[in-house]
């Protein structure tokens, strides 16, 4: 007889902004803009998936490497009376290397979809009998607490994946900031953190040969058709992505391939020959320039693993 997963509402009163409003906010920008998570509908989100198994994309795998070589020493420095707390689906093989290393008596995944959350939760329920697993519906780049009746005395919040290279460095301080205030001091966070490194490994990542991740960039125009009132056509942009070493970042556009007007609920909005659409920041940093970052937000460095070719990292914080 499986367990049930106990579930717990905490999503936030407003909804956010909708996607109509988030388009037409991004499209008046100068340069036009639009927020990473606009991505991921079922189909980007599929996408998401097979980028994650293209051979020139290495933060998948190379994490995965990562935290199963080091999963015995994360889940001694972790105590055996730590809990964990996945920010993100509960849905990869990566916290199943923590949960088997780990053995902690009780598990919450955080997520704000919630049917994504209630099946990959539950999936995790039948598989590891012993584990009280809770589920919160949430949006934990907002203030939030950890759940009545979650046992977590000694929380290790495991955020993966690089998705803090999403935001850009305010925003990943405001977000190491609310997790600080999620976590009781001594709590830690295991984080996977993609490093800088040669400009073409990093752009080799985001152009892979297979046309993947240009289907991934293009299916927010693809989006925008479905969902919205517009005109948009897809096949008369481009995936462009490269790396600005500046901003040690990638950046991914969409290119106008000439100019044109394109209708999106009403409103005209005009794009000059070549002109992009500036639809996501992938930052990369340095190990001692994250651990900085995470040191301003109250975080201190236990333990830093990384593969032989110092492609990614995986980072244990302590909250202080
Ligand atoms: C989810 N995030 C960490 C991915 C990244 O590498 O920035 C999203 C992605 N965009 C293109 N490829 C992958």
């Amino acid at each position: 007889m499986p367990l049930s997963v106990r579930f717990h509402d905490q999503r936030p009163q407003d909804a956010g902004r909708s996607l109509r409003e988030e388009v037409l906010a991004g499209f008046a920008e100068r340069p036009k803009t639009t927020p990473p998570k606009l991505f991921y509908d079922r189909r980007g989100s599929e996408l998401f998936e097979q980028i994650c198994r293209q051979p020139e994309y290495y933060p998948t795998r190379t994490e995965e490497l990562i935290l199963a070589r080091a999963a015995h020493d994360i889940a001694e420095i972790a105590g055996q009376d730590a809990s964990l707390v996945e920010l993100g689906s509960g849905a990869s093989h990566k916290v199943r290397l923590l949960l088997e290393a780990m053995h902690p008596a009780s598990y919450l995944g955080i997520d704000i979809s919630e049917d994504f959350l209630r099946s990959s939760t539950q999936r995790l329920a039948d598989d590891y009998p012993w584990l009280e697993v809770h589920a919160a519906c949430a949006d934990f780049c907002r203030p939030m607490s950890l759940p009545d009746g979650f046992a977590g005395e000694h929380p290790l919040a495991f955020f993966p994946g690089s998705s803090i290279g999403n935001f850009d460095p305010q925003e990943a301080l405001a977000f190491l900031a609310n997790l600080h205030e999620l976590l009781p001091e001594g709590g830690g966070l295991l984080i996977g953190v993609d490093l800088v490194k040669d400009q073409a490994v990093l752009e080799a990542a985001y152009n892979d040969r297979a046309g993947v991740t240009a289907a991934f960039n293009l299916n927010l125009l693809e989006r925008i058709r479905r969902e919205l009132d517009s005109d948009i056509e897809p096949d008369q942009f481009a995936h462009h992505a490269f790396f600005n070493q500046a901003d040690s970042r990638i950046e991914m556009h969409l290119v106008s391939a000439q100019a044109q007007d394109v209708l999106i609920e009403g409103e005209y909005f005009h794009f000059a020959a070549g002109e992009s659409l500036h639809t996501e920041n992938s930052y990369k940093y340095t190990a001692e320039g994250f651990r900085a970052l995470a040191g301003r937000a109250g975080f201190r460095a236990l333990a830093m693993w990384t593969d032989p070719q110092a492609l990614f990292s995986v980072h244990y914080l302590q909250r202080e």
